[in-house]
């Protein structure tokens, strides 16, 4: 059969699928399906052959661009030799040298590694090592987990409560005890059109000393927070913003997180958004461009002292009870270690430096089209707002994303907002042809 009539199958069926799609409308894909068959570099083809330009990269996951011939034949060597090794009193080499490499890359004093399978797993795992490292220290009255509004923070349970979007929190009943939220930082009326971080709303961080006093600083373990918020719709943090959470834990012993699972592995330029900002937090979730998204992996970095904190009583006990069937599995670390391999011979840790200003100027050259209230960029991350219909939010949104992929883009869409994160190797002429693709689409949006 070939693809065409793969696809044809395949579309006729749909519509009784048994596959319950996550976080898409079922009923209305199942309809109307937007299948992808295959993915190369910057673009993926559909069924049909017909070639999308990837402008997010994925799910912001696939930095170093589409079946990279390196990491997939690592994957293949490995899937031949060992398939799965058990993590647990076990182990095999590449997750150590892969903890080593990585360390190496983090912030300074990030030292340990702690892996998972996706970056839901790697929040739940650094909010409970939070708990525990205070528990194991003697401070087991240090309960509490603060998130922010807006904030996404993953799907499972510690990641939906601390999470801030409240459609992802309404329906899933009373979630972990003990969460509170930060406001967000979103401030239209100053700050719409900022070019990188906005001016205004590094106050907005007192929040935290607010919560602090009402709930008794000695009862907050830890804040978690995306550096750039990606998922709601991408918000930047404002000039000195993240630099005042991380004093106002420093003076309360509250440890921060920095939840990177987009803005780690070169999105801003840096290998790690915090050493783009200058501000080192306690621990790292990340996911998602680890293996460049070839295999599932997660992995949670936490300071020296934090590991340390553990490695106390019997030597022959079980430091932290915690870990998953597959943490560090085989195809995954094989996946990894290439991926930092194409990451450093490409210089894609770095790129975003160079491409950045280019990447701005042409994102607010959108500036005036119809409906569009927002325009926010950092590092190869932007996010155009449209207002809503009035009656009818995320129709707009939605409907950029139907007509963009009908021109030859995929663009991500949450609400009425189009974010755009391409892979790291995209070039010059290739954002042009993006952005051709883009303003088409919202010029033609009523
Ligand atoms: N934290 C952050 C900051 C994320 O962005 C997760 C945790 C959860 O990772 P997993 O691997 O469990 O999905 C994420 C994931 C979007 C979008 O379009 C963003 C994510 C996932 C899916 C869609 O904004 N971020
Ligand atoms: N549920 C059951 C019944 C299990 O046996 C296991 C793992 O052994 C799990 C859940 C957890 O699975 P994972 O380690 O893949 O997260």
């Amino acid at each position: 059969m070939n693809e065409r009539a793969r696809a044809e199958a395949v579309g006729q069926s749909l519509e009784n699928s048994a596959f319950f799609m996550p976080f898409s409308a079922n009923r209305q894909f199942k309809k109307a399906p937007r299948l992808l068959a295959r993915a190369e570099g910057i673009h993926y083809y559909t069924p049909e052959g017909r070639k999308v330009i990837d402008g997010t990269s994925g799910l912001w996951c696939v930095n170093a661009g589409h079946c990279r011939k390196k990491i997939v034949e690592a994957v293949q060597k490995q899937v031949a030799t060992m398939e799965f090794a058990p993590p647990f009193q076990m182990g095999h080499p590449a997750a150590f040298e892969f903890a080593d490499r990585l360390a190496a890359l983090a912030p300074k004093g990030l030292s340990r590694v702690f892996f998972t399978n996706s970056g839901s797993e790697s929040v739940d795992t650094a909010l409970k090592l939070a708990l525990a490292y205070h528990r194991v220290r003697g401070e087991g009255h240090r309960v509490r987990l603060i998130g922010r509004e807006r904030g996404y923070h993953g799907v499972n349970f510690g990641g939906t409560a601390v999470g801030g979007i409240s459609g992802n929190r309404k329906i899933f009943g009373a979630l972990v005890a003990g969460v509170d939220h930060l406001r967000h930082t979103h401030d239209p009326a100053r700050n719409a059109f900022s070019r990188g971080q906005p001016k205004y709303g590094a106050e907005l961080a007192e929040d935290l000393e607010r919560l602090a006093q009402l709930h008794d600083p000695s009862t907050i373990a830890a804040l978690i927070v995306e550096p750039v918020a990606c998922s709601t719709g991408v918000l930047v943090p404002p000039v000195g913003y993240l630099e005042r959470l991380r004093e106002i834990c420093d003076r309360h012993g509250i440890l921060l997180i920095f939840d990177e699972v987009i803005t780690a592995w070169g999105r801003l330029g840096k290998p790690f958004g915090s050493q783009y900002f200058g501000v080192t937090p306690d621990l790292i979730t990340t996911a998602k461009g680890i293996t460049n998204a070839t295999v599932p992996m997660g992995a949670v970095f936490m300071k020296e002292d934090i590991y340390r904190a553990f490695m106390t009583g019997p030597e022959g006990a079980i430091e932290m009870p915690h870990g998953y069937t597959y943490s560090s599995h085989p195809l995954a670390c094989a996946a990894g270690l290439a991926t930092l391999d194409v990451y450093a011979e490409e210089g894609l840790l770095t790129r975003v430096g160079e491409l950045a200003g280019y990447w701005e100027e042409q994102a607010h050259a959108f500036m005036g089209l119809p409906n569009l209230v927002d325009i926010r960029n950092i590092g190869l991350i932007a996010a155009f707002e449209l207002a809503p219909r009035p009656g009818a939010p995320g129709a707009r949104g939605f409907e950029a994303h139907l007509r963009a992929f009908e021109k030859g883009a995929y663009v991500r869409v949450t609400g009425d907002i189009v974010a755009l994160a391409p892979p790291l190797i995209i070039r010059k002429a290739e954002i042009d042809e993006l952005f051709a693709i883009l303003r088409e689409t919202l010029e033609s949006i009523t």
